[in-house]
């Protein structure tokens, strides 16, 4: 098994995450790089349902944008980091939450050359749950260049306005009233603080669900393979949009503001619950 040691999250590092709504934590998760890829490999050798809806292939003839989520539990490796990797602890301190569940995980891969580009959006709105304490940690398994990398707009975790959840292909998951349309930021793009980096597996980039992210198409020679997990703390209810979210957990049974307590998120840290 990979290391499993804790791992302490310094008090200038929670606290960018918590005023920027993202940091950068370096080669944190480099021993569960080979679990993760044999992962990987696994899941695009048996896609889930999702797996086949949400794959984009893109008009062009370029290559895939290969996309699957919710596998945790099938997935071997998978399961084992979200149990037994320092993966949850450290949610746990960059929320500032005495717990930490996890919620779901996405693998995204976009093949050599892929043009697909990841338009603005956060997460929240695409989700069943309303909080403020939650966190994804983007996980490449494959070097990626600044270029092709996620890029966060630092601070955007504090805006007032929520966005209209849109597919990657550009319809409507669903409509909502208090939803707004996201704001032209390529045709500004001065006017936003949009961050960066070029990363080394093992890397992770910690971001807010409310914190508004893209990337560019893959233009490289090689993959980029990224595993995205996903946590919530304390303050997480669920939230019933009025439409099918992104995952759709259509088991759940919850009413608007309860909270998000199901086998479905298993509460790991502090206490491992098993699903
Ligand atoms: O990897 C990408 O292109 C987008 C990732 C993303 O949107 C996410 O992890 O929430």
């Amino acid at each position: 098994m990979p290391d499993q040691s804790p791992r302490i999250i310094d008090a200038d590092t929670v606290e960018t995450f918590q005023r920027e709504g993202v940091v950068l934590l370096k080669g944190i998760f480099k021993s569960w790089m080979a679990p993760l890829t044999q992962g990987i490999d696994e899941l695009i050798a048996h896609p889930s349902q999702y797996g086949l809806a949400r794959t984009v292939t893109p008009t062009d003839g370029s290559a895939p944008f290969f996309q699957d989520y919710c596998n945790w539990s099938r997935i071997q490796s998978f399961k084992d980091f979200v149990y037994c990797s320092p993966a949850a602890e450290v949610a746990a301190q960059l929320m500032g939450s005495n717990t930490a569940r996890f919620f779901h995980e996405h693998t995204l891969v976009k093949y050599p050359g892929n043009s697909t580009i990841t338009p603005w959006h956060h997460d929240q709105p695409y989700y069943c749950v309303e909080g403020r304490q939650n966190v994804s940690l983007w996980i490449p398994l494959d070097p990626v260049d600044h270029t092709i990398s996620l890029r966060c707009i630092r601070g955007s975790h504090l805006w007032k306005d929520e966005f209209s959840p849109t597919r990657f292909n550009g319809t409507k998951l669903y409509e909502h009233k208090n939803f707004k349309e996201i704001p032209d930021i390529d045709a500004h793009i001065e006017d936003y603080d949009i961050v960066s980096w070029s990363m080394e597996p093992g890397d992770a980039i910690a971001f807010s669900f409310r914190t508004v992210h893209g990337a560019s198409g893959n233009h490289s020679m090689q993959p980029r393979r990224v595993f995205s997990a996903r946590w919530v703390g304390d303050d997480a209810q669920f939230a019933d949009r009025g439409g099918i979210t992104s995952p759709p957990f259509p088991e759940l049974t919850l009413k608007q503001g309860d909270p998000l307590i199901s086998p479905l998120f298993p509460q790991i840290w502090p206490n491992k619950e098993v699903a």
